[in-house]
């Protein structure tokens, strides 16, 4: 029994096959919900995919339409109690009538409604429907009420959506289009209620000096009359009477656990989940939670002060990437996809995924997959790159959806932290409005962070709050985009200002919860949204089209040709954008893990995309890897050798970083390696890297080098890890690599190609592609002369495995680009 989705016996669940008609009668389909509004057009035909080609400009009249959707049901009327319908992301303002009469008025997509509609219900067949209002329409009203002028995001393409509590990213962003979608995307059901209804399950945990966790489980009761409730964990269960006049009751059962299981995030230990259940008056919730103790140590020291995790009294590096919604189109974002997404994060060694703030707060099974696979949640509240309204009606929204999503999510054991916003402090200095008039715009933000925190708190007094993404503490209001001494920062600088890739070495963040770098979407996702091949050029309208950052197509293009060779053709241009977008992350992510514990956690922009574009995604949409996902499994593994330059010397350093609680022996070869791939042994160290540590472990002195090699490096654990690098000492465009022949063999073994790999020279970024979606065994390696490497290359479709196998193509750095 999982809340909001249990149907009860005399609930009336009204998922399932309603219909839909624009308001002006032109238009009409058959709608499921839960779903959007325009998957129903889509699947109708009445409106096109807006992902192919540049249909978005097509479709977007339906979000400034109103529409309503209708459908009957039936309904034997018991005397006595009471019904309420039971709706959750109903985006976003909406009239709900049933039988003719209103029920509700709904204007947030972030709260649960629960109204009580008894005297709307008649015994037999009744009508409900919907009326949605134009979001585009409703949010230009509003902003014309305000007080005064509320700059919105130049992400956006559609105005004022700071106006609606709805994803921010709705009205467009630099990764998503701008369709606004809207429509009923979680559950909605009539529910009855004989005396009482469960409002609120919260849980807190109290982990004791001796080792035993208290468990408080906060029962919110609403309505009227006497019930017994019963709250079991782990096989105890305790009973209570209660008797309550009308309104909210709340009940705290207390459990002690003597000898807990906890509960550790990814690659830290296993995740055990304790159930809770309540029962009362014939309905039930259940939690699954995890017991671990999670602290933000944010202490001064001498560069400024931390940005550190503790989990279970274990100081833990949080590896990770920033989330976005799963699909642009909410139908689309299923529990499937969603498990794709984060198993792929728990895959790359990820243990944290920051739910950025201009999406959705997520479903429940998104929460409960992060529990099960111990990915810590770094929770934004849904405000993002905007300025907000402060006004009272605006507050007290804001104020109550803080309260249910609080109340919803906080029991989670991957929900590590609550922060306030995303960029909002930055966004003060991005408008004329709040720049000219600072003061005004501060205090209107504070009233809204105000407004969150004190909501957070009165809900969750025992969670960890930050106020904002990026911030550098509570009431400090500086640019923490280039201030790396305090708080967690969004590094941008290499992306939104042009420096090289080296720049990510001058910083030494505490914590970077943001930092990206583009690249194009996979060939097989591009040949699924262009026209025809003549769309294949990333000047085209259709490639200009899928870019949505202003810019982005000449960053990637001008850091390319800093960097390598011109490529061959498009498909190549495609590939190397892939490599030097993993090379950024590998060289932000390496040298950031190596500073630990200065720097405790690095979380990349952005995990996942939410349709076909060019981004900073290491996932492409629907979730099969780019060359960065296979890079990040590799710069995020426990433990990992390194080799940094010395911006001002010249000079390297090997590092071993170790996240593992006990001390590493490794063996640590370095090589200077010729452009013909001949290796020269500069250094072997047999290296101890203490408990969660970074270790330097050896200097490579410039003069060491001969003059166009690159350095090359192998390493062996004791326990049998290994891992290998190349780090390039000049531009790649600089060195002559050798003419490669690279040759696959390949045989069909039980539903996979079994590819092997070999090369007759040094080959760089070494990356097999084919038609078909689905995961290589590993990709975007080197291989030295004369090597071999064996791959496995598994179709997401079995039956796409004859034509995986037909359009297998291998790339590498030397032939990009001959
Ligand atoms: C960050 C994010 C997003 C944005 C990304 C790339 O600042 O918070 O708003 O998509 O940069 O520009």
């Amino acid at each position: 029994m999982t809340e909001p989705f249990t149907i009860l016996p005399g609930d009336v669940d009204l998922a399932g096959e309603w219909s839909l008609t624009a308001a002006d009668g032109n238009h009409s389909a058959v709608y499921p919900v839960p779903g959007d509004v325009h998957s129903a057009l889509i699947a109708a035909k009445i409106i096109p995919h807006p992902y192919h080609g540049k249909n978005e400009l097509a479709v977007r009249w339906v979000a400034d339409e109103v529409w309503h959707a209708r459908r009957n049901f039936h309904l034997t009327k018991s005397e006595g109690g009471g019904y309420y319908l039971d709706i959750d992301y109903l985006d976003t303002v909406a009239d709900v009538l049933i039988n003719g009469t209103p029920v509700l008025r709904a204007e947030n997509c972030f709260r649960r409604y629960r109204p009580d509609v008894t005297e709307a219900l008649i015994d037999g067949e009744n009508t409900i429907e919907i009326v949605f209002s134009s979001n585009t329409m409703e949010a230009q009203n509003r902003q014309a009420k305000q007080p005064f002028y509320i700059p919105y995001s130049k992400n956006c393409p559609i105005p004022d959506g700071n106006m609606l509590r709805k994803p921010a990213c709705h009205f467009g962003w630099d990764w998503n289009l701008a369709i606004t979608p809207f429509g009923i995307y979680g559950s909605i059901k009539i529910c009855r209620m004989e005396a009482f209804r469960i409002e609120h399950v919260v849980v807190h945990q109290h982990h004791g000096t001796d080792g035993a966790v208290t468990l408080d489980v906060d029962v919110t009761l609403h309505g009227r009359g006497s019930a017994d409730i019963e709250v079991a964990v782990a096989g105890e269960a305790k009973l209570r009477r209660v008797d309550h006049t009308f309104g909210e009751a709340r009940q705290r059962f207390r459990f002690k656990i003597e000898d807990p299981k906890l509960w550790w995030p990814a690659g830290h230990g296993e995740q055990p989940l304790y159930d809770i259940t309540v029962t009362c008056d014939g309905q039930g919730v259940s939690r699954s939670v995890g017991l671990r103790k999670i602290e933000l140590l944010t202490d001064k020291d001498e560069a400024g002060s931390r940005f550190a995790f503790r989990v279970n009294g274990r100081e833990i590096f949080m590896k990770g990437a920033n989330w976005i919604p799963a699909d642009a189109l909410p139908s689309q974002a299923t529990p499937e996809l969603t498990r794709k997404l984060l198993q792929s994060a728990k895959d790359a060694h990820m243990n944290m995924i920051r739910v950025w703030g201009g999406g959705y707060y997520e479903k429940d099974f998104f929460y409960a997959i992060c529990d099960e696979l111990g990915l810590l949640v770094w929770q934004d509240f849904m405000f993002a790159c905007n300025l907000y309204p402060s006004t009272p009606e605006f507050l007290r929204e804001v104020k109550a959806e803080v309260d249910y999503q609080v109340r919803r999510l906080q029991h989670h054991a991957c929900l590590a932290l609550w922060c306030g916003d995303n960029e909002l402090i930055g966004a003060l200095t991005w408008f004329k409005e709040s720049r000219d008039n600072r003061d005004r715009y501060l205090v209107n933000y504070d009233r809204l962070n105000r407004t969150i925190e004190d909501a957070v708190k009165a809900a969750d007094p025992g969670g960890l709050w930050w106020p904002s993404s990026p911030s550098p503490g509570v009431l400090d209001f500086g640019d923490t985009w280039h201030d790396d001494s305090k708080g967690d920062m969004h590094f941008w600088s290499v992306w939104h200002e042009g420096r090289d890739f080296d720049h990510y070495r001058d910083v030494k963040p505490r914590f970077c919860s943001e930092f990206g770098f583009q690249s194009f979407s996979s060939m097989n996702i591009a040949q699924g949204f262009v026209e025809n091949e003549d769309d294949l050029n990333i000047a085209s309208p259709v490639m200009e089209h899928h870019q949505r950052n202003a810019g982005g197509n000449a960053r990637i293009a001008e850091t390319m040709f800093r960097n390598f060779r011109f490529p061959m053709d498009f498909a190549n241009f495609v590939y190397l954008s892939q490599v030097q977008h993993a090379l950024a992350m590998r060289i932000a992510v390496e040298s950031w893990r190596s500073l630990k514990p200065h720097c405790m956690g690095t979380l990349y922009w952005q995990l996942n995309d939410t349709w076909p574009v060019a981004s900073w995604s290491g996932l492409d949409h629907g979730g099969t890897w780019k060359a960065l996902h296979y890079a990040a499994r590799r710069f995020y593994a426990p433990v990992l050798i390194t080799v940094t330059a010395d911006g001002v010397t010249g000079d390297y350093t090997v590092s071993g970083v170790n996240d593992h609680p006990d001390a590493q022996t490794i063996d640590v070869d370095v090589f200077a390696c010729s452009p013909a791939g001949d290796l020269t042994r500069l250094k072997r160290v047999s290296a101890t890297l203490d408990p969660d540590a970074a270790v330097r472990i050896a200097k490579i002195f410039q003069s060491e080098i001969p003059a166009g090699a690159m350095l090359w490096w192998s390493w062996q654990g004791r326990n049998g890890i290994r891992g290998r690098n190349h780090l390039a000492t000049v531009p790649y465009k600089s060195i002559t690599l050798p003419r490669t022949d690279i040759q696959l063999d390949v045989t069909v073994h039980e539903g996979s190609l079994e590819i092997t790999v070999s090369s007759s020279d040094l080959a760089l970024y070494v990356m097999l592609e084919c038609s078909a979606k689905g995961l290589f065994s590993d990709n975007v390696f080197d291989l030295l002369p004369e090597e071999t490497m064996r791959v496995q290359f598994k179709p997401e479709q079995p039956s796409e495995l004859a034509a995986a196998q037909a359009s297998l193509v291998v790339r590498d750095l030397y032939s990009s680009s001959h």
